[in-house]
């Protein structure tokens, strides 16, 4: 039904009343009958839309419009975030009209909308003036969600992160302080397609999706092991641990969060294997995030349990 509706309304549109550009992370828009003049008593609205964890940037190489006081007969119009960036005509380097110059226009969120708006006539002094009208590019640029969170001014009505904040490209994640626990990260479901689960036997293996070939795009795992009170867990992961790394930023793309009795123990990633952990615990998660792209094998790593006497301990705060 829904599919139907969107099916529906992108036939709606393209017969005449606005032109939704397909998402894409660059591309161009002209007037019609670009680099030929266009056409009078005309109106269109483009809308440019880049995929979620993106924001539009705009610029125009070509722009050649009828110019007018107040942009009043010929114009395009650029808006973006339900605001107006400003209303143009003229041609780029002259003072006539307001022409957008070499201007970059950016928005907040994932959409920018182009109107070009055309009178009945090009005449000036009773000569027929040809003007070809304008080339814009655009990209999708990386939304920095973690400095919209310094930002309260910008109204991005994005989830934010109660602690940590880390960007990357094309979306972000939220990590506590080390010694609390985790509550579900900004827009993360934990979805179920992980051979996730739990384990309860006393020793086992656990590994990434398709160890040791590259594991798959887009995780949000979860893996509980959960041994009978009284019992501790200990792990060692195996070799080849990889895991997609930054030189500067701490896993920002991909990541292995360790919680032992709702403590982080850390959170790994590159190819050093993690320190064997004596985890002093009878339950521990491995939460793994992955982003949309790189092709790390992964890891692997056998935990097995020994039996001591653990003090009754309280559980970390929920951050
Ligand atoms: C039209 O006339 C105005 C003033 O009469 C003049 O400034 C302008 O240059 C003329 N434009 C053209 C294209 O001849
Ligand atoms: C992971 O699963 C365990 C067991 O179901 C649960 O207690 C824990 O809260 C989960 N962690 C997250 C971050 O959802
Ligand atoms: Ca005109
Ligand atoms: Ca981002």
């Amino acid at each position: 039904m829904w599919l139907f509706f969107l099916l529906v309304s992108a036939l709606f549109c393209r017969a005449g009343v606005s032109t939704p550009i397909p998402q894409k992370l660059f591309g161009e828009v002209t007037s019609p009958l670009y680099p030929k003049p266009y056409p009078n008593n005309f109106e269109t609205t483009t809308v440019i839309t880049v995929p979620k964890g993106y924001r539009v940037k705009l610029v125009f190489w070509h722009f050649d419009v009828e110019p007018s006081e107040g942009c009043f007969y010929d114009y395009v119009k650029v808006s973006a975030d339900k605001k107006d960036l400003g209303r143009f005509c003229g041609q780029l380097g002259s003072a006539l009209g307001n022409p957008p110059g070499k201007k970059e226009f950016l928005s907040q969120g994932t959409k920018m909308l182009l109107t070009f708006h055309t009178d009945f006539s090009n005449e000036e002094n009773g000569t027929i003036m040809f003007y070809k009208g304008f080339l814009a590019y655009y990209h999708a640029v990386d939304l920095d969600e973690c400095a919209s969170q310094h930002n309260s001014a910008e109204e991005v009505s994005q989830p934010q992160c109660q602690h940590l904040c880390h960007n990357y490209i094309g979306g972000y994640f939220c990590s506590c302080h080390p010694g609390s626990t985790l509550v579900t990260p900004s827009g993360a479901d934990l979805t179920a397609e992980c051979s996730s689960g739990l384990y309860t036997e006393p020793s086992g293996y656990i590994s990434s999706l398709e160890y040791p070939r590259p594991y798959p795009p887009e995780l949000r795992c979860n893996y509980s092991i959960r041994v009978e009170r009284g019992l501790t867990l200990h792990i060692k992961f195996l070799e080849p641990f990889e895991i997609d790394d930054h030189q500067q930023v701490h896993c920002p793309y991909d990541q292995l969060q360790i919680y032992a009795n709702g403590k982080n123990l850390g959170e790994f990633c590159g190819s050093q294997r993690p320190p064997d952990l004596d985890t002093s615990s009878n339950a521990v998660d491995l939460l793994f995030f992955t982003d949309e792209s790189g092709d790390s094998r992964g890891w692997k790593l056998h935990y097995t349990t020994d039996s001591k006497y653990l003090p009754v301990e309280s559980l970390g705060n929920v951050c």
